[in-house]
């Protein structure tokens, strides 16, 4: 890919993070074709990209003819699995990652080495945009693994020269440890479990003063301003919020400055579009809309027009901080029925999937996310079939516990499940309701 390399990145680049809108935008269109035509070595594009009447990067002439390109979806990259997305011959892929929260196959994101330092500097850019330089110590307080959240920060980190804690999620007890022990300025978690480390310091009477903590950065789920302002006063630190999507490479997509005054998007990676998701047309300068993301900075898996279901809208004016990118406001919610619990990904049909291959289970059930403490709980409510709940040669906690089992393994969290008996759970006159969200929204 004639694209940006390492040597033109790294963690702070002037030229392109301050780069006037017009030169923008001409890299951009550069960019785009670029990933056009690497599109159209896969099956997917190849026929997508004909039915439109793109038959190569010639076809788009303007930016403006990326209206041209269909939109792709979740489902479409799940009809893709495993390599219908690939677009460079496997011996030059070195990594790939999957998202969560998807339904039998996984979405799959595969990278070149390219891709990974291109990958790399986005993240790299958004962590020295809060002020983090290499005389930070950085715990990396998330799941590593398939999720791209720990691997990218853990890259992204290094790049920036600081000293790497790569602890992982959970496990306060040990995080406390490892923060006193090394001296942690900095910290990347869910703000869900920002929010349980501060109630879990109390509890385990570490002083405040024992740890060095300045900053952290808080995604991979929604939250609201009041709940930032709360860990920034529980914790006396500074929060940013950041965002990304396996689908766009994961963390590093867009993320706040030092102004805290919306995500800077990385347009030079980017091309952002703001639609109506019953229209699927742009929808008005500032107001809120699902984001729709084309990639331009992966070679390995190009995705052209990606409907995030993420809704959001752009900041109006220029950042104080001089970056020419635009900055999205906190996104608020999606237009699909994905659910974030404790940032895990879970779509109500993974759970039905799961739960209706029983034989034990009746014809009616309910998920319910309440909050315990400050994380997320989910309750599956299921009945279960007449003949089960009288026959009482197998014990209900044993199925039970085998839905628990098989629900964890697919969904990754660990649910509460409660059986009902057969016509005990309320149903609906109309639309069956099976998801109650009964957290607060405060968004
Ligand atoms: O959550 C990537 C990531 C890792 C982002 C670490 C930030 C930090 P996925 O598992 O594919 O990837 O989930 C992506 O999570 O479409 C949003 O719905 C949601 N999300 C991510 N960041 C934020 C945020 C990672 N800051 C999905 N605010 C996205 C609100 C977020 N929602």
């Amino acid at each position: 890919m004639a694209c940006v390399t390492r040597m033109d990145y790294q963690y702070w680049n002037e030229k392109f993070e301050k780069m006037p809108r017009r030169e923008l935008e001409a890299w951009q269109l550069e960019r785009l074709r670029d990933v056009v035509g690497y599109s159209l070595r896969t099956p997917f594009y190849q026929k997508r990209l004909a039915e439109a009447g793109i038959a190569g990067p010639g076809d788009i002439k303007s930016l403006a003819d990326i209206k041209r390109i269909p939109f792709t979806t979740k489902h479409d990259l799940r009809d893709g699995f495993p390599y219908g997305f690939l677009a460079i011959p496997k011996d030059e892929v070195i990594r790939l990652h999957a998202s969560s929260g998807t339904t039998g196959a996984p979405t799959t994101i595969y990278f070149s080495r390219d891709d990974i330092n291109r990958w790399t500097s986005f993240v790299a850019r958004c962590i020295y945009g809060t002020g983090c330089t290499k005389t930070d110590v950085f715990q990396n307080m998330i799941t590593y693994g398939l999720f791209t959240g720990g691997l990218g920060f853990h890259f992204g980190g290094e790049e920036v020269g600081m000293l790497v804690i790569p602890s992982g999620a959970g496990n306060t007890t040990r995080q406390f440890r490892l923060m006193q022990d090394f001296g942690t300025t900095v910290v990347h978690a869910t703000p869900s479990f920002l929010l349980h480390v501060e109630s879990k310091m109390k509890e385990e009477g570490v002083r405040r003063d024992s740890i060095k903590l300045k900053r952290a950065f808080a995604g991979a789920e929604p939250y609201s301003e009041d709940t930032r302002r709360r860990i920034e006063e529980l914790l006396h630190i500074d929060v940013y919020n950041s965002y990304g999507l396996s689908e766009m490479n994961g963390p590093g997509v867009a993320f706040e400055c030092q102004e805290k005054t919306g995500l800077h998007i990385w347009e030079d990676g980017y091309i952002v579009e703001i639609i109506d998701p019953e229209t699927l047309e742009p929808v008005p300068e500032g107001e809120r809309g699902e984001l729709v993301l084309t990639i331009l900075c992966r070679e390995a898996t190009p995705i052209l027009r990606y409907r995030t279901r993420d809704l959001t809208g752009f900041v109006p004016g220029p950042c104080p901080c001089g970056r020419t990118h635009r900055r999205l406001r906190r996104i608020t919610g999606r237009s699909d029925d994905m659910l974030i619990v404790n940032g895990v990904n879970v779509f109500p049909s993974q759970i039905e999937e799961v739960i209706m291959a029983m034989k034990e289970v009746g014809n009616n059930y309910l998920i319910e996310i309440e909050k315990d403490g400050v994380l997320d709980r989910l309750t599956v409510k299921t009945e279960v079939t007449a003949e089960t709940f009288m026959d009482d040669t197998r014990p209900l906690n044993a199925i039970k516990e085998k839905i628990r089992r098989t629900l964890q393994a697919s969904i990754t969290i660990n649910p509460r499940v409660e059986l009902h008996e057969s016509g005990s759970l309320p149903v609906s006159e109309g639309k069956a309701v099976r998801v109650r969200d009964r957290r607060p929204k405060d968004i």
